[in-house]
């Protein structure tokens, strides 16, 4: 089923938590099937790095850890999708982040084909970020970031994991493994989109 302005097109969300590895998967899938990808994180740092005061304001929330606010995010997604017309489809990295997220693009944008679960403990993600952080300049890879972070991840966007699950759209990888590995797996369910 389809609604909204994409028509047919493939709409992927990727959901995982901070460091599972969905923004390293999204650029190998770029490379080989060619879809459209935008990350809300780099979306909203490349607002915070334009300087405006809305961009300050973001820094602030992004820094503790929080969600922005759900228009902030949406508006940028849906300008960046229809700057795009003529691709064959995207990849949405790391939204939506909460529940009524979802259901606000599905409403506008059009209806997601299925949801990318990159699966990983916390663990692992803690390790990974800490890891960027050395050398990311990022506000938010810090020890006491990602510890909000993860919070942020288990109270809002869980929810998000089981509210599509219920529609059966989850694809879900483990992403416990090297990236080669886990791309391996994500290779399997987007050949057999085609
Ligand atoms: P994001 O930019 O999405 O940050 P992220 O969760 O850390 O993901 P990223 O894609 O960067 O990292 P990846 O897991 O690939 O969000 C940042 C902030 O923006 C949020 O906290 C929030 O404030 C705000 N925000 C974003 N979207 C929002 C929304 N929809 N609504 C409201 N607010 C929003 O990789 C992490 C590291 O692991 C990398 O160093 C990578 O090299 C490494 N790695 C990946 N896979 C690996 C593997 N298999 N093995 C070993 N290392 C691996």
């Amino acid at each position: 089923t389809t609604s909204g302005a994409m028509g047919s097109k493939t709409i992927v969300f990727v959901i995982g938590g901070p460091g599972s590895g969905k923004g390293t998967q999204c650029e190998r899938i770029v490379k080989k099937y060619g879809f459209t990808h935008f990350s809300s994180g780099d979306l909203l740092r490349a607002e915070v790095a334009s300087g405006s005061s809305r961009g300050e304001e973001l820094k602030a929330m992004m820094g503790r850890g929080d969600l922005v606010p759900l228009e902030t995010i949406l508006k940028l997604i849906k300008d960046n999708i229809a700057s795009q017309p003529d691709s064959k489809g995207f990849l949405i990295d790391g939204y939506p982040r909460e529940v009524q997220q979802g259901i606000e693009f599905e409403k506008v944008v059009g209806s997601c084909t299925f949801v990318l679960w990159v699966d990983v403990s916390q663990d692992t993600m803690v390790k990974r970020l800490l890891k960027r952080g050395e050398t990311s300049g990022r506000v938010d890879d810090n020890e006491e970031t990602i510890r909000k972070r993860l919070k942020t991840f288990v109270d809002s966007t869980e929810p998000v994991i089981k509210y599509y699950e219920e529609q059966n759209k989850v694809k879900r990888v483990d992403s416990e493994r090297d990236v080669e590995t886990v791309f391996a797996d994500v290779e399997k369910i987007f050949d057999n989109l085609q």
